[in-house]
């Protein structure tokens, strides 16, 4: 049987439960004069790229335990990503790496993403580590190092991927620099500052004018004294430097504990920089956890604030390139993808509930109580059969855990690929 008939059939056997559910949401928003088709052709619509390194299982320095059957090819990538799509119908793009996942065949792997409903979101440009084919070394930095050749050599690289992705459609690239210091004294932070500005002006140059450059920030790791760009302020003041197609990105784990994220991402939205976002789970750093699955109650309020300024026609913010960015050493891959989509697409539905005319008349009348209670109501309100609908509307599963567990799909994985096999990437 192929999968989309296994998944009607998965389907059917929840319909009474799901019913129950899905009428009683239905009259409770509809009491409160919401349209309950709407909102699920939100969800609908609402599409979360997958990254090509997030299929295999991550690791540590310290170690890595692989489950078995990861892609072994930029096509199996496709294809598990084609997997995850056709189970939940919101993952319709992927992300790739480059050079871990360098397209051959451009052509081939056109058709092939075609065949599998999918397209390429970003690239992203690695001149975090060294490859072997390299003459120059990262050690000390890439577009911010002291040596005007290693910057070059960085510049190129980026420049590289830019043709990469023009040749797959592709219209974004997405730079993240691990360039910083390990000890006070190591790098001089202005001229740092600078080099890395300098540099990036090359490659904005370098790309087509329909295409946006997101710059990525991070506060530490791997350098752990000082980080060229460690806040969103950095990136901004970047991107101010490059040009109107220059936009920032804010990945969830790029933070240090307890900051507060959706205030950058109200910030950024009035500002028309916020370019796109990076979806995980942290507990203290960048820790690559599944999304929605250490802090719900923030990840509520940073969804809150995006759809505010996504619906407030006053923003002139440009549509926001979604992405997972995570991946981890314990869970399946694909269950953990499965997971952080399903917890991402039940937190924007909640952020739709928020009455925000109400919202905005307490606000002004300085109603801490019920601001508070109201974004706390739409939070304690449970959209999973909003998720489920839209699931079942586009011929996606109502439950993709279930189906994907219930099929065995690791363990055809395993049978066609190897116990052993294992994803390039980190
Ligand atoms: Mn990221």
């Amino acid at each position: 049987m192929h999968l989309a008939d296994e998944i009607q059939e998965f389907n059917h056997k929840s319909q009474a439960a799901h019913a129950f559910h899905f009428q009683y949401i239905s009259e409770l928003l509809g009491n409160k004069g919401m349209d309950v088709q709407t909102i699920i052709e939100k969800i609908i619509a609402f599409q979360i790229a997958i990254p090509s390194w997030a299929l295999g299982t991550g690791g540590t320095r310290f170690g890595r335990f692989p489950g078995g059957g990861e892609p072994r090819s930029l096509e199996e990538k496709i294809e598990d990503v084609g997997l995850l799509h056709q189970l939940n119908q919101s993952s319709n793009s992927i992300s790739l790496h480059i050079p871990w996942d360098i397209p051959r065949d451009p052509a081939a792997l056109k058709s092939h993403l075609k065949a599998h409903g999918l397209k390429i979101d970003s690239v992203n440009s690695n001149t975090f580590q060294d490859q072997e084919d390299q003459p120059l070394s990262y050690k000390f930095g890439s577009l911010c190092h002291t040596d005007a050749a290693v910057r070059q050599q960085a510049v190129d690289h980026n420049i590289a991927c830019i043709e990469h992705g023009k040749a797959l459609d592709s219209k974004v690239l997405t730079v993240w620099l691990a360039d910083g210091s390990n000890f006070p004294g190591q790098q001089h932070f202005r001229r740092a500052w600078q080099r890395t500005a300098d540099s990036l002006a090359n490659i904005y140059q370098a790309m087509p004018h329909d295409w946006t450059m997101l710059i990525e920030y991070k506060p530490y790791e791997p350098n752990f004294y000082s980080m060229v760009i460690p806040d969103w302020g950095t990136s901004y003041s970047l991107c101010q430097h490059l040009g109107k197609n220059a936009q920032v990105l804010v990945d969830l784990g790029h933070h240090l504990p307890n900051t507060n994220i959706e205030q950058i991402v109200a910030r950024l939205m009035h500002f028309g920089r916020l370019g796109g976002f990076h979806f995980n789970g942290s507990m203290y750093g960048d820790d690559d956890l599944t999304t929605g699955s250490i802090k719900p109650y923030q990840f509520f309020l940073i969804f809150n604030e995006l759809v505010d300024a996504m619906s407030d026609p006053k923003v002139k913010n440009p549509p926001l390139a979604w992405m997972i960015d995570a991946s981890h050493n314990v869970k399946d891959p694909l269950e953990d993808l499965l997971q952080s989509v399903q917890n991402i697409l039940i937190t924007y539905a909640k952020a739709l509930l928020v009455d925000r005319t109400a919202l905005a008349a307490v606000q002004e009348n300085n109603d801490v109580v019920a601001a508070e209670e109201l974004l706390r109501d739409v939070f304690a309100t449970d959209t999973r059969a909003l998720v489920a609908e839209a699931a079942r509307q586009s011929g996606g599963a109502m439950d993709p855990i279930g189906v994907y567990r219930s099929l065995g799909i690791r363990g055809q994985l395993i049978e066609k690929r190897g116990k052993k096999s294992v994803a390039t990437g980190l």
